[in-house]
């Protein structure tokens, strides 16, 4: 895909690109050669650069795509798991130890206080599906195809690449996608909810930019409650957790909740009832 943007590299690693503008953080799967399927080193990369993105100033959204292999015609953003490396108990990575870290991948997109995007350029398939799945928006390309393979190939996921799957487009529509393993054009997805746009290939990236600069436009705080509780909706206690963690941080900004912890340093009672109550 051709850029016209200035992408600068935030931080090097083997099987990802990690680089910023305007704002924006783009997380790149780059292993063109396997349709973008991710191993165990791929997934922790990821994790490292959005956990980069958690903490970094400069970054307010973060935009996750597949690598293009120019001499292709076909298109990839994520194939899933590497089937070259699975073993018994997940894919082994270098170290030899199996492991499914892609799920810890999953929850630091949901728990990220900034929106992500994925940017769909071409196939979206298995893990790679999920991927797109747990983005908050999803961009993509015409050329894009989507679908699972899990009970084809020997996997499923049954946490938020079934239950999320199933809030965006429907328990019977999810059941179809996972019992059946077909494969769905980008016009397709979009009639059933699972993206939010589609865009002819050669604008997908103008697109993605364009709507992570709206985004940078409204007030993070306000992002980060509505994500926060739009999540909370779905993921039970944890997802409580999150939303209840961002009130704690609002009321730290209360002189109520000053009014504590100077009382406290002060070796006196506090006086709550100073401060208006709201009806
Ligand atoms: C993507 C597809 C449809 C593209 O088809 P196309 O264009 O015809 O290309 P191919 O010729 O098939 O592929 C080109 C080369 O790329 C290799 N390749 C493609 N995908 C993979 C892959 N996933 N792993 C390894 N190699 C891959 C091809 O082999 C080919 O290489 P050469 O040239 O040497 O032949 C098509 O490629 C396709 O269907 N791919 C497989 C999709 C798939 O089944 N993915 C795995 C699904 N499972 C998962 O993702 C696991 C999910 C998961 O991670 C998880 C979830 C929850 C809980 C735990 C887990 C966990 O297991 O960790």
């Amino acid at each position: 895909m051709s850029t016209q943007y200035d992408w600068k590299p935030v931080k090097e690693y083997r099987e990802i690109l990690f680089e910023s503008c305007q704002g924006v953080g783009k997380i790149t799967i780059n292993r063109p050669r396997y349709r973008n399927a991710f191993t165990p080193l791929t997934v922790q990369e990821m994790i490292d650069a959005i956990d980069h993105c958690r903490y970094a100033n400069d970054i307010n959204v973060v935009v996750f795509t597949g690598a293009n292999d120019p001499n292709e015609a076909r298109q990839a953003f994520c194939s899933g798991g590497d089937q070259n490396i699975k073993g018994v108990g997940g894919y082994v990575g270098e170290d030899g130890v199996p492991r499914l870290n892609v799920l810890d991948l999953q929850k630091r997109i949901r728990s990220l206080p900034k929106p992500v995007v994925a940017m769909v350029n071409g196939y979206a398939i298995g893990g790679g599906h999920v991927l797109h799945v747990v983005c908050d928006l999803t961009i993509a390309s015409e050329n894009a195809i989507f679908g699972q393979t899990g009970p084809k190939v020997g996997s499923f996921d049954g946490g938020f690449g079934s239950s999320y799957l199933a809030r965006h487009v429907g328990q019977k529509k999810a059941r179809e996608i996972w019992f059946l393993c077909l494969q769905y054009s980008a016009q397709e997805a979009l009639d059933m909810g699972l993206v939010n746009k589609v865009v002819p290939f050669d604008q997908l990236e103008e697109a993605t930019m364009e709507w992570c600069l709206i985004m940078q436009q409204r007030s993070p705080l306000a992002l980060r409650m509505v994500k926060a509780g739009l999540n909370a909706e779905l993921d039970g206690q944890a997802g409580i957790q999150e939303l209840a963690g961002n009130a704690t941080l609002l009321y730290y900004f209360t002189e109520e909740a000053q009014e504590g912890k100077k009382a406290f340093l002060e070796k006196r009672a506090p006086d709550f009832q100073q401060y208006p109550k709201f009806p």
